[in-house]
């Protein structure tokens, strides 16, 4: 082969051979290894400017940030082309789409066969974690998108140095922009080979294979096996006056607020006593037992792939401040008088002079509520950005060790049934909290928005395996943490007989992340209900809260036992569809709540 335009990083020759016969599977013109220093990076930034895959934005206003536009048929994560394929269909699940793996394999080479004609390939050695670390994995992704390279250039630590450690056990991953055609799109995972093959999407979530295909997917199969977790959680530490910091690993649907939480800006009543708040993640935790039995969790990613609109200076000022340079937007709105971008909520009007993310002049009068895509700025428009420009990122966002847990949150979106915050009474009963979560959808996923959907611990679009497996895996990690972080579930969305949140949410939910972190010290009571522990309302802080008084906390912290009932059939209903693997503890758990809710 003389296609190569740089030396190989590494001599592996099962790795060098999994490269010939990917190079000869999809024919590109030539084939770059990715190194990691920044003169590649900006050479091929320099490319894609050239053929319009990327816009430079204004170099004074927003230094080294960039503008792409996906395709209109492909600007979400797409859930229906999105496979599991193991052995046995058994080993998915009902939650998971299936093929058999050799059926699959041979529709997707089809597929791929050819499809880098003309183009460039780019092999990407890149490490989930800090490389090296105890709970590092690695990955090599192979794409035929600029896009992507610079996308996993900030999205995970990538280039030589992972190189130099890698071995037989990487993460195979292909990634073909192809026609980007939405009949033939697959993004797949063969868990037991270690592989994912993503297929005619140039969009994030499909391509950026480190995230939720690696870091995710693959990784909760690997976590099975070898006694850990991954999951779609973030990770906060809260710093106290006194120097001490607690951490927390919070589970929410996709745009739930997770990145909102994770940057939080500490309330004016705390801010003054000295309390801070520390990023350590936005997405994704990996948990693992440390010596002393608790549950230490890092962030394997290097960067957050956020959701733009609604991100301004009042509801997230810590991410806005990361997207200030060496950012690349995706599908937002792009002002081209000074070249820089706008989206919905980033200010109150929007400004004139503004190309909408599929390219044409906008302005509000061709805003249709009813249809979302008629907005300046996609309603899944994306940053990228690095970790390392975060104001509020975590001095322990690079130690290997990661940090410990006091508690885990779960949450949602619910308008009625969840209070604000309870606590589950032990860890099984937590993992039921955290198995009975549901959400409205939103933008992130392709489909319907505002359809109350079941989503066990936010992973249901995640798991690499049998749903009821991966409840079983909870209940076990269980018995090997000794030291166990108490579970939680949180509400910021109950909404009033008009339809309007009735917690003003944002940095104000530090109140109620203090009560949780007490709770789990030990520090605070609690009130015995039907669903588990409540704070007694005077225990969540409301000082300098202007619309919040005490009534209004009793308010969020009721329980419409009529409204859970009702949960309890459709979570019955949902348990049965997951299928028989379904832990029997689970369902005593259901039986335990629909009694208690009886009394
Ligand atoms: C994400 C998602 O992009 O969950 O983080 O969809
Ligand atoms: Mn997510």
């Amino acid at each position: 082969m003389n296609k190569y335009t740089n030396a190989h990083l590494t001599d592996n020759k099962v790795v060098l051979d999994w490269i010939e016969e990917m190079a000869a599977l999809t024919q590109p013109d030539s084939i770059t290894w990715i190194d990691g220093t920044e003169e590649q990076a900006e050479e091929l930034r320099r490319e894609a400017c050239s053929t319009g895959e990327l816009i430079k934005l204004n170099e004074e206003l927003l230094p080294n940030c960039y503008y792409h536009r996906t395709a209109v048929n492909d600007v979400a994560r797409v859930e229906d082309r999105t496979y599991i394929c193991t052995p046995t269909q058994e080993e998915a699940g009902n939650v998971n789409n299936w093929m058999d793996p050799d059926e699959m394999y041979e529709k997707l080479y089809k597929l791929y066969r050819g499809s880098m004609k003309g183009r460039k390939m780019y092999i990407i050695p890149y490490s989930m974690g800090v490389v090296g670390s105890e709970f590092a994995k690695i990955g090599i992704e192979i794409t035929d998108s600029i896009y992507v390279v610079l996308n996993m250039l900030i999205m995970t630590r990538a280039g030589k140095e992972v190189a130099e450690v890698i071995d037989e056990s990487f993460v195979r991953c292909l990634h073909a922009v192809a026609d980007r055609d939405l009949e033939n799109r697959y993004i797949v995972h063969f868990p037991q080979d270690n592989t994912i093959m993503s297929v005619n999407s140039g969009y994030g979530g499909n391509v950026i294979l480190g995230k939720k295909c690696f870091a995710l997917r693959i990784a909760s199969y690997l976590g099975r096996k070898e006694g850990w977790l991954a999951e779609h959680m973030l990770i906060l530490g809260i710093e106290y006056p006194n120097g001490e910091t607690r951490y927390i690993a919070g589970a929410f649907p996709s745009a739930c607020g997770k990145t909102n939480l994770a940057m939080l800006i500490p309330p004016e009543v705390y801010r003054k006593q000295g309390y801070k708040a520390w990023t350590v993640g936005d997405d994704i935790a990996w948990l693992r037992v440390g010596k002393d039995g608790r549950l230490w969790a890092v962030n394997p990613e290097f960067g957050f792939f956020g959701v733009a609109p609604g991100t301004n200076e009042q509801s997230n000022p810590n991410a806005l401040a990361t997207t200030r340079k060496d950012c690349i937007f995706t599908n937002v709105a792009l002002k081209t008088d000074d070249m820089t971008v706008w989206w919905e909520g980033l200010t109150k009007e929007p400004p004139d002079n503004l190309l909408e993310w599929k390219g044409s002049p906008w302005n509000i009068s061709m805003y249709d509520k009813k249809d979302k895509s008629t907005a300046a700025a996609n309603p899944n428009s994306r940053f990228t950005a690095k970790a390392e420009n975060c104001p509020c990122i975590s001095p322990e966002f690079n130690n290997p060790a990661g940090v410990p847990i006091s508690a885990i949150i779960f949450g949602g979106r619910r308008a009625r049934t969840a209070p604000l915050v309870y606590q589950a009474r032990d860890w099984q009963h937590g993992v039921f909290v955290g198995a009975i979560m549901a959400s409205e959808t939103t933008a992130a996923a392709a489909g319907a928005v505002g359809v109350v959907r079941r989503d066990p611990m936010a992973m249901r679009p995640f798991t690499g395996y049998n749903m009821g497996d991966y409840f079983r895996h909870w209940l076990d990690m269980g018995k090997v943490i000794t030291n166990k972080p108490a579970i939680f579930n949180v509400n910021w969305f109950r909404t009033d007989d008009e339809g309007r949140f009735i917690w003003p949410g944002f940095g104000e939910n530090m109140r109620v992340v203090l009560w949780v972190l007490s709770r789990a010290a030990g520090e605070v009571d609690a009130d015995e209900a039907a669903i588990g522990y409540l704070p007694k309302p005077s225990d969540i802080n409301i000082e300098g809260l202007d619309d919040v008084t005490i009534d209004t906390v009793r308010e969020l912290l009721s329980v419409d036992k009529e409204a859970w009932k009702e949960d309890c059939a459709s979570i019955r209903e949902f348990f049965n569809f997951i299928g028989d693997r379904v832990p029997k503890e689970l369902y005593d758990e259901l039986d335990k709540l629909e009694a208690n809710l009886d009394k």
